[in-house]
């Protein structure tokens, strides 16, 4: 079995057009999604620029190319909505509100870190902002967030709880326990699957079947849909839809989003040059790169200028310098800290 039976949705289907970006959002709101899948790039730009100083003591993912998920879910949500992730994590700990210099000075290995240092990129969190945690192990975050929306429902409130997890992450076997178990007892969790389409250098087509991963999901008894993965306002509505169903005791959801990683599964830079996958591949998806795309449609849409844009820019590139400066300054951690949470009898 090869891979070219197999149909990437939205790759190379010229869908670089502006009638995809469909819905009455306020133009505010349009520019505030915008503004926050740059900043997401941008910052992971410079810690992808700065990663080879050694300063930052973490292996890092990139969401170069997938920022549009994380936004586009985290604005369907309040404030005190769950997230969990995977170790893909900047995308969703920003977009969620997490703080960045927490972020930072945790990769950074200082004792501020979000994590008391201890985590690194892979275990980023903000228990003030909703951003519960993510997790190293593939699936790892999977039934944790199914048990938290499973806590969720028993208190009676309405928090919804959201997992990002990648295609690969379907191939667990906790995670089939989880949808499982979400549909039986309907817990408002929803499962957001960032299909990027490969598991480090594996493709897809060498190790899965023929098929959809939401029909998958949906053989569970979840309701699940597939969604534009590039498009922010699309995962917007998908998110939104997902969140009425769990706020309502409708139950679980899974969301596949398809949606390409532009640089290496981890580290800095692009692995294309190594043969699993072709570079005309990966430009064929930076032409649908989901931050050009919709600068461009809010520029035809009057909402944004040159002037606008160099100005969010500007300040986007003060702040990553100011607190990039800040973690660096940050003290380490002491040999106290190191027995802080640790339990022995
Ligand atoms: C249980 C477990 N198995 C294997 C690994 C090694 N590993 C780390 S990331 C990764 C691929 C995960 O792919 P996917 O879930 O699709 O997420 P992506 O990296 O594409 O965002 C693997 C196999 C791990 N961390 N945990």
């Amino acid at each position: 079995m090869d891979g070219t039976n197999i149909h990437y949705p939205y790759q190379g289907e010229g869908v670089r057009g502006f009638d995809r970006f469909t819905g009455t959002h306020p133009p505010a709101d349009l520019v505030a999604l915008y503004r926050s899948m740059l900043r997401i790039r941008r910052i992971e730009e410079e810690i992808e620029r700065r990663y080879h100083e050694d300063q930052m003591k973490t292996p890092i993912h990139l969401v170069i190319g997938q920022e549009a998920t994380a936004v586009g879910c985290a604005a369907a949500l309040r404030p005190k909505d769950l997230v969990y992730s995977s170790h893909r994590t900047h995308g969703a700990y920003l977009a969620k509100g997490g703080d960045l210099k927490a972020m930072l000075s945790e990769m950074h290995c200082r004792a501020n870190g979000c994590a008391g240092s201890r985590g690194g990129s892979m275990h980023l969190i903000d228990k003030r902002v909703g951003m519960a945690g993510t997790s190293a192990i593939v699936g790892g975050a999977v039934p944790i967030a199914t048990g938290a929306a499973l806590a969720a429902q028993m208190k009676g409130d309405d928090r919804v709880v959201v997992v990002f997890l990648g295609d690969a992450t379907t191939e667990e076997g906790v995670t089939s326990e989880s949808l499982n178990f979400a549909a039986l007892k309907q817990v408002p969790v929803i499962f957001f699957c960032e299909n990027n389409f490969y598991s480090v250098q594996s493709p897809l087509w060498s190790r899965q079947p023929n098929r959809d991963l939401h029909a998958w999901a949906a053989a569970h008894r979840v309701a699940a849909t597939r969604v534009d993965g590039t498009n922010v306002l699309a995962v917007y509505d998908a998110t939104r839809t997902a969140v009425a169903r769990a706020r309502s005791g409708g139950g679980p959801t899974f969301i596949e989003a398809p949606v390409y990683r532009f640089r290496a599964h981890g580290g800095a830079g692009d692995d294309s040059s190594t043969g699993y996958r072709s570079e005309a591949e990966r430009q064929e998806w930076e032409a649908v790169c989901p931050i050009a795309v919709f600068g461009d449609y809010l520029e035809r849409r009057g909402l944004l200028d040159g002037t606008a844009a160099k100005g969010m820019e500007d300040a986007i590139a003060a702040e990553i310098a100011e607190i990039f400066a800040v973690a660096l300054e940050s003290p380490d951690p002491t040999e106290e800290d190191l027995y802080r949470h640790v339990y022995a009898e």
